[in-house]
């Protein structure tokens, strides 16, 4: 018998989303997710000055406007010819990489550890539902008392963005050409002792505890493998080369196709919409964009798109990072740990595409990524330049790809008479809530809910576990708001 399951809103994510799964035989066989809030930010930066685009796209989202900051900067960089000198380049890293690890700390302790840990009998750890809470009473205590650390280390993180950035979030010296702060030893110094003390957190508490779970919820290694192909634009530059695709990153960017590395061409990126409440085309690159909002159309059930590559559904995320940079360098210290975690939980390669495979790559990134930190840090060069000097063109396109915490993010720009003619953004949470494509192709998510177990529909709980896994950001995958304040949905969560 086929029963339908709704999870709305499906809550502890970033904005309103809801998933509606068809259960058959105790599994999940064909799934929906929808984003039900409507925003409007690429239409609000039509006609305004270039560099105002830093600034806006930055309030799509709290959780990473940093991610928006860099994408915007490369991507009017790209149409104005220039790049950061050093100091711009490594400091953007710096602000950007305490975001990370703000970020997903942010996930796994606030959003996600619920889902495996029984939390104590009152709000905010409660409504939730009645799943199979597997861990000792004591460890699942230490992970709820690492709830509230949790708060202080996110804290510190956006300390350490705001020593470089002015402030957090939001950040103000993040600007085309590289950054406005005047660097300093005290800087310097604030920066590298919160650092420490977030590694020793990341290492003794973060790491141990994505691995306490893991071990006792094994089976969520073959939970919600999803699509399987993977793309990432690669993050923190590592050099100053224009060309992006020949940039070193510390992140690289690459896809997977098929168990296979393959090239990024931005020219293969598009966005299909059939299924979407827009009423603009269908299929259209990002370049030449658009966002029309049609909240009648037929068949329609989203807010979010469908970026597709080459036609091709992807992942984005921690777990297409870590596929990637194992099939780049196979020896390196990150490579390596996610090697050791797998073999100590008895699990295999094949395992990472799942929701236990996500929550270990985001904690294994975070340390990997923490520690590199620690070496940039020290590769600024105080009496050096910070930003390289532009002129607005007249008339000019350019593209930014940087991955966020969350994925792949990519920003568009076109400029007419020095003023934006048209803007797109195509974040990570576009890639992997989006809907069905103009083949019927299902999103990234979607595809990972099928087969999902559900025993009780009154408490799909492996449907929230591999939703947010991927760590959904609904303000930043639709980024649109309608500038009347029209009141278009209402709702009650319990
Ligand atoms: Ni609002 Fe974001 C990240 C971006 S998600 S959190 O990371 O861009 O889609
Ligand atoms: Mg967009």
């Amino acid at each position: 018998m086929k029963t339908r399951v709704a999870v709305d809103p499906l809550t502890r994510i970033e904005g309103h989303l809801s998933v509606e799964a068809t259960v058959e035989d105790g599994a999940v066989v064909e799934a929906r997710s929808s984003a039900t809030l409507f925003r409007g930010f690429e239409q609000i930066l039509v006609g305004r000055d270039p560099l105002d685009a830093v600034q806006i796209t930055q309030r799509f989202c709290g959780v990473c406007p940093t991610a928006h900051a860099v994408a915007s900067s490369q991507c009017l960089e790209n149409a104005f010819g220039i790049m950061p000198p050093d100091n711009g380049r490594i400091i953007r890293n710096l602000i950007q990489g305490a975001n990370y690890i703000q970020s997903h700390i942010l996930h796994f302790y606030h959003l996600a550890s619920l889902d495996f840990v029984r939390g104590p009998d009152f709000p905010p750890f409660i409504p939730r539902y009645e799943a199979d809470y597997r861990l000792p009473k004591a460890a699942s205590d230490a992970i709820v008392s690492h709830y509230v650390d949790a708060l202080h280390i996110r804290l510190k993180a956006h300390e350490m963005s705001a020593v470089f950035s002015g402030k957090m979030p939001h950040c103000a010296s993040v600007v085309p050409g590289g950054v406005t702060v005047t660097p300093a030893v005290d800087k310097v110094t604030t920066f590298l002792w919160r650092l420490k003390e977030l590694r020793e957190f990341i290492t003794n508490v973060y790491v141990p505890d994505v691995l306490t779970i893991a071990e006792v919820y094994r089976d969520y290694g073959e939970i919600g493998a999803g699509c399987k192909t993977f793309l990432s634009y690669g993050a923190f530059d590592l050099d100053n080369e224009p060309d992006v695709q020949k940039r070193k990153r510390f992140f690289p960017m690459a896809r997977s196709l098929g168990g296979k590395l393959a090239t990024v061409d931005p020219g293969k990126i598009t966005e299909d919409v059939s299924r979407s409440w827009y009423g603009s085309s269908t299929h259209l690159a990002p370049s030449a964009g658009e966002t029309a909002q049609d909240s009648a159309k037929k068949d329609a059930y989203t807010w979010v798109k469908a970026p597709r590559y080459d036609n091709g559904v992807y992942e984005v995320g921690p777990l297409a990072r870590a596929t990637i940079a194992r099939m780049t360098d196979a020896s390196s210290i990150h490579s390596k740990a996610i090697d050791d975690a797998l073999k100590n939980l008895r699990l295999k390669p094949e395992n990472l595409p799942s929701v236990m495979g996500r929550h270990l790559c985001r904690a294994l990134e975070t340390k990997a990524l923490a520690d590199a930190m620690a070496d940039w840090v020290l590769q600024i060069k105080l009496d050096q330049p910070v930003a390289t000097a532009f002129v607005i063109p007249e008339h000019g396109s350019g593209y930014g790809l940087w991955d966020a915490s969350r994925g792949a993010l990519g920003h568009w720009i076109s400029i007419k008479n020095k003023r934006i003619d048209r803007y797109q953004a195509v974040v990570p949470t576009t890639w992997n809530a989006s809907p069905r494509d103009d083949t019927g192709q299902a999103g990234a998510i979607e595809q990972a809910l099928v087969g999902a177990p559900v025993k009780d529909p009154a408490n799909p709980f492996s449907i929230a576990r591999i939703v947010r896994s991927f760590d959904p950001c609904i303000a930043c995958a639709v980024h649109l708001l309608t500038p009347s304040g029209k009141l278009l949905h209402q709702f009650r969560a319990v």
